[in-house]
């Protein structure tokens, strides 16, 4: 699979060219704490390893291919402490790449490859992952294009990162079912804050207890999870999660399961006792209807903006038929953020700018709707997969029909 990858990913490369991705290390915290390691998601694409201070090179030359990985030494005395490091033939194993060595070794490699494969060649193209720079931010790529130029003034670098996203937005079928996964837990994790849910619950306990179905399945989180009961529920990014939602309140839930780096991304808004208010549900059902009409309008040669357009056109309609565009109000005031974003191995996952739907996409409808004045926050999201002629909702199982809801709650009501 991952040499499959591979290949998909480098048949877009130039002819005499190089590709680097690392793996990345965990960012210091406090002391000697270290935040949790995430691996860089295009080098675990691409390999199927996620351990800190591995560096991928691929190549072509002259119509052949070839691949090497580096990884660090094995250590006797950390390998008692923290357990030992990947070793070479497991990391061959996994990624199916035979040619592995130590990392201390990857300049003089380069500088026999240079010497050897590419003495012949007008050009040599060395392929970074130039994406996620942030101001003054070294990255591992932009360290090794420094030290390159300097060895090599000769070489040409070129971003890899429109040619990953494009590889990585059609998500083959191994990413599909760990995706499924990833929404069924979701699911079952929902439903247990909506089995325990009642007025005057905090938003803490909610999450306790969809945290505690995660944990249980061995899942973790696709990102921080917002539970944010009424007026909260209006703060896009909420993430406190350690109010009182009053009896007669909505709370909005924003999370995700993540299964083997797979990451759901689900918003589901129900009433914190049971029963919608017929305001609330007046609300819901527009969210509802513009998540459906939405999805019902999903198919390749799209894009997410066209998307979007057709939900703000939707909301003009409607908001203006229950009187909440008067007074200069626009939708705007209502509605603020993307109906749409690509989802994968990263919650936000990467995407090119006007990219246009193809089939094997995956990406949310999230449709919202905040009425601060009402305490009223109101968001529903699915995870959809684009196919030739529509899209298959992959969370249909997770309920939100109001009906469906209120019945659903109704047989836990203490
Ligand atoms: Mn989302």
């Amino acid at each position: 699979m991952f040499q499959e990858r591979r290949k998909r990913f480098s048949d877009q490369l130039s002819d005499d060219s190089l590709a680097l991705f690392f793996s990345g290390k965990a960012p210091y915290k406090l002391g000697d704490e270290k935040y949790p390691f995430a691996a860089d998601r295009s080098f675990y694409w691409l390999s199927g390893l996620d351990k800190e201070n591995m560096i991928l090179l691929l190549g072509k030359c002259h119509g052949q291919y070839f691949e090497y990985l580096f990884i660090e030494p094995y250590d006797e005395i950390l390998a008692k402490w923290v357990g030992g490091r990947i070793l070479p033939k497991e990391a061959a194993d996994i990624s199916g790449i035979t040619s592995i060595y130590e990392c201390s070794e990857i300049w003089d490699i380069l500088a026999s490859l240079l010497s050897r494969n590419f003495n012949n060649s007008l050009q040599l193209d060395v392929y970074l992952d130039l994406s996620k720079q942030e101001a003054n931010q070294q990255t591992a790529a932009i360290n090794f294009a420094t030290k390159l130029k300097a060895l090599y003034p000769y070489v040409y670098i070129l971003n890899s990162a429109p040619i990953m996203a494009r590889a990585r937005m059609i998500k083959d079928e191994d990413e599909i079912n760990k995706l499924k996964q990833a929404i069924h837990i979701t699911d079952l994790a929902i439903q247990n804050m909506m089995k325990n849910a009642h007025g005057n619950i905090s938003e803490n306990e909610l999450e306790a207890h969809f945290d505690f179905v995660l944990k249980c399945n061995l899942c973790d989180h696709s990102f921080p999870s917002i539970i944010a009961g009424g007026k909260n529920a209006t703060i896009l990014h909420y993430d406190s999660n350690d109010q009182i939602v009053k009896d007669g309140e909505m709370v909005l839930c924003d999370l995700g399961a993540s299964y083997k780096y797979l990451n759901a991304d689900i918003t589901r808004t129900f009433p914190v006792n049971g029963k919608f208010t017929p305001r609330q549900r007046q609300i819901y059902d527009i969210v509802l209807r513009g998540n459906k009409m939405i999805m019902a309008m999903v198919k390749p040669g799209l894009t997410l903006r066209q998307l979007n357009n057709e939900l703000i056109s939707f909301y003009e309609k409607e908001l203006t038929a229950i009187g909440l565009l008067n007074n200069d109000k626009t939708v705007n005031d209502y509605y603020w953020h993307g109906v749409s974003h690509m989802l994968g191995l990263e919650t936000h996952d990467v995407t090119v700018a006007n990219y246009q739907l193809e089939p094997g996409n995956v990406f949310t409808i999230e449709p919202g709707l905040y009425l601060e004045d009402e305490n009223i926050g109101i968001r529903i999201e699915d995870n959809v997969l684009v196919t030739p002629d529509g899209c298959i909702n992959l969370s249909k199982d997770i309920i939100k029909e109001p009906d469906e809801i209120e019945a659903f709650m109704a047989q836990y009501k203490k």
